[in-house]
């Protein structure tokens, strides 16, 4: 059995949210359509406390898209975003999430960031929906939503690990980019043995 996974299509990932990927919102009705033939729909939703330490304002003299060392390893800081309860961690007003089965929330602990839908970004806190897709008997797994380089590529690359066999739609994604995410992103997927169509 198969599902598509839609990454963080929230407000504040595009145009006017505070964290906001270019073109965000231009893949929500191909999200939308393809929704259509998928056998189960699971939708993800960043979902941090306010304070949470990847944010760039909880860092003295540190700016946005800075990097700082977390006890995990280095972590990107980023503006406030998708804050617990806002509008911004709302997904967006367009996205159909009448299909979606499950909504699996991630970084709700203040202390770790949370890109991929799998585990935290201490590559060993799980976030349960590796149990629940294989309870399920899902082994096929097609993603797509926000961003490329990061929520989307950390979760494809950890599902490829953990032996689903993985497919990412690029054209219903899009990108951060920062200085070559995205390129690296796409390399890194590839070399984990996920499937860019
Ligand atoms: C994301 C940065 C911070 C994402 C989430 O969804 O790709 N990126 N939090
Ligand atoms: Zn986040």
């Amino acid at each position: 059995m198969s599902a598509l996974i839609v990454i963080d299509v929230q407000n504040d990932f595009c145009p006017g949210g505070t964290l906001a990927v270019p073109q965000g919102d231009q893949i929500v009705s191909g999200i939308n359509a393809s929704m259509a033939d998928a056998e189960a729909v699971v939708l993800t939703q960043d979902w941090h406390p306010a304070g949470h330490s990847s944010f760039a304002s909880e860092h003295k003299g540190k700016e946005p898209y800075g990097m700082v060392e977390m006890p995990y390893g280095p972590q990107v800081l980023w503006p406030d975003h998708c804050v617990i309860g806002s509008d911004g961690a709302a997904f967006h007003k367009d996205l159909n999430t009448d299909r979606a089965e499950m909504v699996i929330r991630k970084g709700f602990r203040r202390s770790i960031d949370s890109y991929s839908a799998f585990f935290e970004n201490d590559h060993s806190t799980p976030t349960g929906l590796e149990g629940y897709l294989r309870t399920r008997g899902i082994a096929k797994l097609s993603l797509v939503g926000l961003a490329t380089d990061f929520c989307v590529a950390y979760s494809a690359i950890d599902a490829a690990k953990l032996g689903f066999d993985v497919t990412v739609r690029m054209d219903l994604c899009r990108a951060i980019d920062l200085n070559g995410s995205l390129e690296t992103a796409r390399q890194d997927m590839v070399q984990a043995g996920v499937t860019l169509v």
